[in-house]
C-alpha cells in the first residue's frame, strides 16, 4: 500500500530531485583503505583474491609465503581432481587434496573445489568405461568426493569444460557427454545432495566474449537450468588469455549478463601470456570487468610465480620466477583498491544456497526461499514506469506460510543506483545492496501479499534487480 505523501514523494524523485538522489549515494557507498595485498585490496569490495596450490610446491617457502601473504581462496591445481582421488574405482585417495585443504584451513583461508566431472585428468578406470556404468561411476565420484570434502569448500566446480570450442555451441564430445546430455544436470544434483552449502559452478574457458558461439551455449544452460530449478550457484571463467585469445572488450557485459540470470560469477583460472605494460593492462581489465559486476564474487589467478605456471614460458602470472611483483600485480592490486561494485558476502546467509533471478525479459522474476515447514516468503519484481535515466520497480513479498516478519534483498546492476524507495525501511550494506525490512512489524498470514517500491538510476543498464526475500 502506498499513502498518497509517499507517492508524491516518489513522483517528486522520479521527476529529479538531485538533492536527495545525491544523499542517497553518499550514503550508499561504503568508505575503504587500500589494502596492501591482493587478498586486502579484494577484501575492501567484499571480494576474495585467490590462486591455484601445487601440493609438491609448498615446502618452498617462497611460493608458500607469497601464497599466504597475497590470497585468500585457494584452489587445489590437480589434487581434487578424478585421477587423483580416485585411482581405482571406488578406492579414494584423498591425502593431496586434504594437504592442500589443511594449508589453505591453518591458514585461515577458503577452498574452491576443482574439479568433480570432467572430460580430462580422469583416471584410467573411468576412460575405459562408458553408458549406464559410467554414468553411475561420474555420480559415485562426485557424491563421494563432495560428501569427503562436506562443509569444507566454498564453491565447486561440479563440471568443467562440458562444451565445444568453435562456433558450433554444442557440447564436447566426451565419453561423459556420450552417457546422455542430462549428465550435467545429474552431477549438480549429486553434488548438492552430498554438500547442500557448498555453491556449485559451471567451469569453462573461452566463455569471456559474449558474442562467441560457446559463450551463448553456456548461457543458455545456465538459464535453461535456472528456469528448470536444477541446483547451480555459480558460474566460472578460467580466463587463460594470451594474444590469439585476449581479454575482449565486452568482457564487464558477459560477466553481467551470466549473473543476471541469478548466478554469481568468479574467475577461477585467470592467467594472461605477456609482459610489461601490456599484460599489466590486461591484467586490470579482467579486474575491472569483475569489480563492475555486483555478483563476480572473487578472482582466483592460476599459479604463484611465472615458473609455477603450466604454461611457464609465457610468463602469465603476477610474480616472477624469483618471487618479485610485476607491474601486472600493481595494475591489479590498483584496480581493486579503486573499488567498483560491492558484493556483499552472502546477504541471503539465512538461506545457504540462495538463488536471486533478474532478467530484462517481461516476465516477472521470481525467487522463492527453499520449501519447507519454515517460515518462507516468495519476492517478485515487476517493472513500473520508465524515464531516460531511470525507472521504478515494485517488489511484491508473498508470504507462503505465516510469518512473523520478513526481510528482502534488492541487487542492482551496476552502474545502476537506488536513489528513492516507497513502503518500506532500506538500509544499504553496500553500494549496490539494498536491505529492505517491512514498516511495522511485517507479520503477514500465509498468502498474503505487501509491496514496496524504489527507483533506480539505471546509467543506461536496464537489467532488472535481483530480488530475494528471508522470513521470520
Ligand atoms: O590446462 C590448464 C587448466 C585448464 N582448466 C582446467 C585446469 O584444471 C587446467 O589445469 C591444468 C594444470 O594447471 C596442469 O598442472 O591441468 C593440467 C592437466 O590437464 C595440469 O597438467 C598436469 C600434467 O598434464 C601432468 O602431466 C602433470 O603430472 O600437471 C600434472 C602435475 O604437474
Amino acid at each position: 500500500m502506498t499513502t498518497p505523501r509517499q507517492r508524491n514523494r516518489a513522483r517528486l524523485l522520479g521527476a529529479g530531485s538531485l538533492v536527495a538522489a545525491t544523499i542517497a549515494v553518499a550514503l550508499a557507498v561504503p568508505a575503504q583503505a587500500a589494502g596492501s595485498t591482493l587478498q586486502a585490496a579484494a577484501a575492501g569490495s567484499g571480494r576474495y583474491f585467490g590462486t591455484a596450490i601445487a601440493g609438491s610446491r609448498l615446502n618452498d617457502s617462497t611460493y608458500s609465503g607469497i601464497a599466504n601473504r597475497e590470497f585468500n581462496m585457494i584452489t587445489a591445481e590437480n589434487e581434487m581432481k578424478a585421477d587423483a582421488t580416485e585411482p581405482n574405482q571406488n578406492q579414494f585417495n584423498f591425502s593431496a587434496g586434504d594437504q592442500i585443504l589443511n594449508w589453505a584451513q591453518s591458514n585461515g583461508k577458503r577452498v574452491r573445489g576443482h574439479a568433480l566431472a570432467w572430460y580430462s585428468q580422469q583416471p584410467g578406470w573411468m576412460q575405459n568405461m562408458s553408458g549406464s556404468a559410467l554414468r553411475s561411476a561420474m555420480l559415485n565420484h562426485v557424491t563421494q568426493v563432495a560428501t569427503h570434502y562436506k562443509g569444507k569448500i566454498y564453491a565447486w566446480d561440479v563440471v568443467n569444460e562440458a562444451f565445444a570450442d568453435g562456433s558450433s555451441g554444442a557440447r564436447r564430445d566426451s565419453n561423459l557427454q556420450r552417457t546422455g546430455n542430462d549428465w550435467i544436470e545429474a552431477a549438480f544434483k549429486a553434488a548438492r545432495a552430498a554438500d547442500p552449502n557448498a555453491k556449485l559452478c559451471y567451469n569453462d574457458y573461452n566463455t569471456d566474449n559474449w558474442n562467441d558461439a560457446k559463450t551463448q551455449a553456456v548461457y543458455n544452460m545456465v538459464k535453461d537450468f535456472k528456469s528448470r530449478g536444477v541446483p547451480i550457484d555459480c558460474v566460472g571463467f578460467q580466463a587463460h588469455f594470451n594474444s590469439q585469445s585476449p581479454v575482449p572488450s565486452n568482457y564487464h557485459t558477459t560477466l553481467g549478463n551470466f549473473a543476471a540470470l541469478g548466478v554469481d560469477v568468479q574467475i577461477t583460472e585467470l592467467d594472461i601470456e605477456g609482459s610489461g605494460t601490456n599484460q599489466a593492462n590486461q591484467f586490470q581489465g579482467v579486474v575491472q570487468a569483475c569489480l563492475a559486476v555486483a555478483r563476480c564474487t572473487g578472482i582466483t589467478v592460476w599459479g604463484v610465480r611465472d615458473s609455477d605456471s603450466w604454461r611457464a614460458s609465457g610468463t602469465p602470472l603476477l610474480f616472477d620466477n624469483y618471487g618479485n611483483k610485476k607491474a601486472a600485480y600493481t595494475s591489479v592490486l590498483n584496480a581493486l583498491n579503486a573499488g567498483g561494485t560491492t558484493t556483499s558476502p552472502d546477504p541471503t546467509s539465512t538461506s545457504p544456497n540462495p538463488t536471486s533471478t533478474s532478467t530484462p525479459t517481461p516476465t516477472p522474476t521470481t525467487t522463492t526461499t527453499p520449501p519447507s515447514g519454515n517460515p518462507s516468503c516468495t519476492a517478485t519484481y515487476s517493472e513500473g514506469e520508465k524515464w531516460s535515466d531511470r525507472f521504478n520497480g515494485t517488489v511484491t513479498i508473498r508470504a507462503n506460510t505465516n510469518i512473523s516478519s520478513w526481510t528482502s534483498y534488492v541487487t542492482v546492476n551496476y552502474p545502476q543506483r537506488i536513489i528513492a524507495t516507497w513502503n518500506g525501511s532500506p538500509t544499504w550494506p553496500s553500494s549496490n545492496v539494498m536491505i529492505m525490512k517491512p514498516n511495522g512489524n511485517g507479520a503477514l498470514s500465509a498468502g498474503q501479499t505487501v509491496s514496496f517500491g524504489f527507483t533506480v538510476m539505471h546509467g543506461g543498464n536496464w537489467t532488472w534487480p535481483g530480488v530475494t526475500c528471508t522470513a521470520s
